[in-house]
């Protein structure tokens, strides 16, 4: 039995949920509101981050190894390549939208407009907010010149490179933070993978006090 302590737009607990679901495996969800430092959340997880994953034998943190030990656990589907050099292209791009695309544009424009309020951190910071909007520009134009050449942003199969991408914009959707417009290729994949059975969960998602604009949840968007 799993269970996964998360927050609803936490893109890290949403790129596990993904894996998970696409596995078909069965969670147990528990909100972890992550900035009270709960005394019990801590002791599980000291960097005190969601996602934290709790199974019969283990308590694991970091959203990365997490879905590399569900992948080693259930193999199938496969989310990771059999191939060395394909594997390391999908790190490559999993650590691009975890981290640099997470520090120049979620946390930008998600961390000021939504994470600030959710957390009692006052009013979002506009020179921070516009740095995340010229910055989500760059970051889909680099989407779009990889899928004018691949399928899926790794290579021609769905990976967790897809879902770690996926994970970061669904949350910056639910804040109606992407043109979707200016970027027909990113919205063609989007489209592709917000179909799928995984993503219902998120769709379903709903954070009080902000709720999901109309084509949030619409997969004709
Ligand atoms: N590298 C971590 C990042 C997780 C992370 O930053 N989660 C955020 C929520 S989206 C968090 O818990 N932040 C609390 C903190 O930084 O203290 C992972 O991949 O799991």
């Amino acid at each position: 039995m799993y269970r996964l302590y998360h927050f609803p737009l936490s893109p890290f607990s949403r790129k596990v949920r993904l894996v998970l679901a696409e596995k078909g495996i069965e969670v147990e969800l528990i909100e972890e509101k992550y900035w009270e430092a709960r005394p019990e959340f801590m002791r599980m997880n000291p960097s005190g981050k969601v996602p934290v994953l709790k199974t019969d034998k283990l308590t694991l943190g970091e959203s990365n190894a997490i879905c590399e030990y569900i992948e080693e656990i259930h193999p199938e589907p496969a989310l990771m390549p059999v191939d060395a050099a394909k594997r390391a292209e999908v790190r490559r791009l999993t650590t691009w939208f975890d981290d640099k695309f997470y520090r120049e544009v979620t946390l930008n424009l998600l961390g000021e407009r939504l994470q600030k309020k959710v957390m009692g951190g006052g009013y979002p910071e506009s020179k921070n907010v516009k740095m995340g909007a010229k910055n989500i520009r760059y970051h889909l134009s680099y989407m779009t010149y990889l899928l004018d050449r691949r399928r899926w942003l790794a290579g021609d199969r769905m990976t967790l490179a897809d879902f770690s991408a996926a994970a970061q914009i669904s949350c910056l959707d639910y804040i109606s933070d992407v043109d979707w417009n200016s970027h027909e290729l990113v919205k063609e994949w989007y489209a592709k993978i917000k179909s799928r059975p995984a993503f219902r969960s998120l769709l379903a998602d709903q954070l009080p006090g902000f709720p999901q604009p109309p084509h949030y949840a619409d997969l004709d968007f």
